[in-house]
């Protein structure tokens, strides 16, 4: 049985979105991030790093959202690229979420607008968001040129990125109209709409 340890309300939020897309049983520890929970010896042994989400698959464990995500997508054979290349597209935008968007989105929406504004920084928000501006000129420029990230349909590529950016679904991306729609396209997946109920 695949066991998924984090709370919708943390980067698990992507994890769970694909499991329902796969359609796959599964048993939920919904810890928060930074809960009691994930300091002690057993969650530690299976992530020494302390963060969610976490994933035990049969006594398989792995960490990293993006690395479990491309894990279950292969094993199931589900979104998951078929070809060389494409596989290789779906693992770049995965990385390139991380390095890019990952940290700076959640940054920006932290202290512009999710925490209480006492404890919201501008100077990070500002630093984020300088960040934030090219990374999704980039998006907008890849998806002038193609509907879908990695191949001709909504894959795995697609749902990492767009999971990442649920915080930009209630940020104003005017200028960035074709990751608006595109956006909106992938969050309005019955799976997505699943997962997103689950921290709403
Ligand atoms: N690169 C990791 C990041 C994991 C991560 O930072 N998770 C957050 C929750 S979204 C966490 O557990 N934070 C706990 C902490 O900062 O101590 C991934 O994508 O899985």
């Amino acid at each position: 049985m695949l066991r998924v340890h984090g709370s919708a309300k943390s980067r698990a939020l992507r994890t769970l979105w694909l499991i329902f897309e796969l359609d796959i049983p599964y048993e939920h520890d919904d810890v928060l991030p930074r809960a009691p929970e994930t300091k002690t010896p057993a969650f530690l042994a299976l992530n020494p790093n302390a963060r969610v989400p976490v994933i035990e698959d049969d006594g398989f464990v792995l960490y990293e959202s993006m690395a479990i995500n491309l894990y279950l997508a292969k094993k199931h054979g589900r979104l998951y690229p078929k070809d060389a290349q494409a596989e290789a597209l779906a693992w770049q935008w995965s990385f390139w979420e991380t390095d890019r968007l990952d940290r700076q989105i959640v940054n920006y929406a932290n202290h512009s607008a999710v925490l209480p504004e006492a404890q919201r920084n501008p100077a990070v928000a500002k630093a984020a968001w300088e960040e934030v501006v090219p990374a999704l000129d980039v998006l907008e420029g890849a998806l002038r040129k193609s509907t879908w990230l990695a191949g001709s349909e909504f894959g795995l590529a697609d749902l990492n990125v767009a999971a990442a950016l649920y915080r930009g679904l209630t940020l104003d991306l005017g200028r960035w109209p074709t990751v608006t729609a595109w956006l909106h396209r992938c969050w309005d997946r019955p799976a997505a709409k699943r997962a997103r109920a689950m921290r709403e």
